[in-house]
């Protein structure tokens, strides 16, 4: 059996860790190279390998599984070694026969050793133990071989798993360097490369430019305030139609967004007191609240829509959407009303609609009057790029990307800030939808700090 020190130089002999100038799929260039699968063709180090995890085995174990495919041959060996039975979760389910997901002879209840070779933002693991768990299965505890220390960890103990990582990259790399095996040029570059791509909680984290705008709204201003404190520019539209499921869902991902946006006119059970709950709510997870109620009627009957009604909407939203359809004389007549509580406005200039009417002429017309408002903040749109300052709000975004057969049509989050310079993403099915909403918008929010969204 060998020791740590004498398994991390053979991954680097086999290959298994490289350095030197590397593309990541992100476009970045990574001073280090790590792909564990090569040692399956190394069946001593393999072997070593399975000495490493025996000590850390809690006793309570009853199963083993590996995270498909990396981990499986690793899972399979540490198996050997401590004669505890493996499981395998398929990557897909069978399409006939038993149609099983997990394979192998279990129990529910059954505390389960899950194995992973390397983690970065804890998503692949995250995805194995729901399915795990689907089954009645109990994930124990975690053990990954390297841990890339770019959040993936730490997600995971939030969430409270038990996680432990055999090796760190820097753990790795400050061995090797002990061992001669490389420089202090590499050992330096490494380090200071994890540092840079540290995901989550990175004291490193900068605002990005463009958040950095400051506006005279103090709505507007309050919003940048929370998604920078947030690192979120996700706005969860809850389209859903009862106050329960309203009040569920924002409980759950509150934390996570920097604005709720409703259709207060599709909820069944709509009371005013659902108001006070939701206010508490936005309150106590600090987001604000947006009405998507998107006005587009003469001056008097939009004040009369916005401040009347069992809705009184100007009560409790921050923010409102409106048309500009009506031409600047029912603009103005917004800003013009004269009272304590007024919502900061949002023009629709374009739609993501196929076939929406929004074109570049009228694009053009709402852009020559509505920045002479002050209570306009910014604009819902899509290609339509706004005047300095003003903030961009973009719906239409899915991590899915494939449109509905209702005439929406999404782009992912990397292309709605990368190439439409969204400032703040819209996202309602791509969440509310999603079986495990907290899950799915932790993808959303791993997909715009991936790309630097708030970072240096
Ligand atoms: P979706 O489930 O992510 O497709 O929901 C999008 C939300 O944004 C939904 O509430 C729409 O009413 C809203 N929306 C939109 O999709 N497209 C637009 O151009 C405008 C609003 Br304006």
């Amino acid at each position: 059996m060998k020791n740590s020190a004498n398994f991390l130089k053979t991954l680097v002999d086999i290959e298994c860790v490289k350095f030197g100038d590397f593309a990541l799929k992100s476009g970045k260039q990574s001073p280090i190279y790590i792909d564990l699968r090569n040692i399956v063709s190394h069946p001593s180090t393999l072997t070593d390998l399975s000495y490493l995890f025996k000590d850390k085995i809690s006793n309570s174990i009853q199963r083993i599984c590996g995270v498909p495919y990396a981990a499986l041959p690793i899972a399979t060996v540490v198996s050997i070694q401590t004669g505890l039975p493996m499981i395998i979760k398929r990557k897909e389910v069978k399409k006939y026969g038993t149609k099983k997901i997990v394979e192998g002879e279990y129990n529910v209840g059954d505390k389960v050793l899950l194995i992973e070779d390397v983690i970065t933002s804890g998503e692949s693991l995250i995805e194995t133990i729901k399915e795990l768990e689907s089954e009645g299965l109990l994930i124990a505890q975690i053990i990954v071989v390297l841990d890339r220390e770019q959040g993936g960890v730490k997600r995971l103990i939030d969430k409270g798993y038990r996680v432990e990582s055999l090796f760190s990259i820097s753990s790795l790399v400050e061995l090797l360097y002990k061992e001669r095996k490389i420089d202090n040029v590499i050992y330096r570059n490494v380090l200071h490369f994890i540092q840079q791509n540290s995901i989550i909680d990175s004291p490193l984290i900068k605002p990005k430019k463009y958040l950095q705008k400051t506006h005279s709204n103090k709505t507007a201003e309050r919003l940048l305030g929370i998604a920078h404190r947030k690192k979120s520019n996700l706005i969860a539209s809850i389209d859903l139609i009862t106050t329960k499921d309203i009040i569920g869902l924002l409980n759950e991902i509150g934390n996570d967004i920097c604005a709720a946006k409703l259709h207060i006119d599709i909820i069944s059970d709509f009371t005013p007191s659902f108001i006070d709950e939701l206010l508490i709510i936005a309150k106590r997870f600090d987001f604000l609240l947006i009405e998507d109620r998107k006005f587009a009627d003469i001056g008097n009957t939009q004040l009369l829509q916005l401040s009347k009604g069992m809705y009184a909407i100007s009560s409790w939203a921050d923010m409102v959407t409106i048309h500009l359809i009506a031409g600047e004389s029912a603009l103005k007549a917004l800003q013009d009303w004269d009272s304590e509580k007024k919502p900061a406005l949002i023009p629709v200039i374009e739609m993501s609609s196929s076939g929406a009417l929004t074109d570049q002429d009228y694009i053009e017309k709402c852009k020559k009057f509505m920045y002479n408002y002050t209570d306009v903040i910014g604009a819902v749109c899509q290609t339509a790029e706004l005047n300095e300052g003003f903030l961009k709000f973009t719906p239409g975004v899915n991590l899915e990307s494939k449109n509905d057969d209702k005439g929406q049509n999404y782009n992912s989050p990397k292309y709605a800030i990368e190439e439409l310079h969204s400032d703040f993403l819209i996202i309602g099915r791509g969440i509310y939808s999603a079986n495990d909403p907290k899950n799915e918008i932790g993808k959303y929010l791993f997909a715009i700090r991936e790309l630097d969204f708030f970072g240096a």
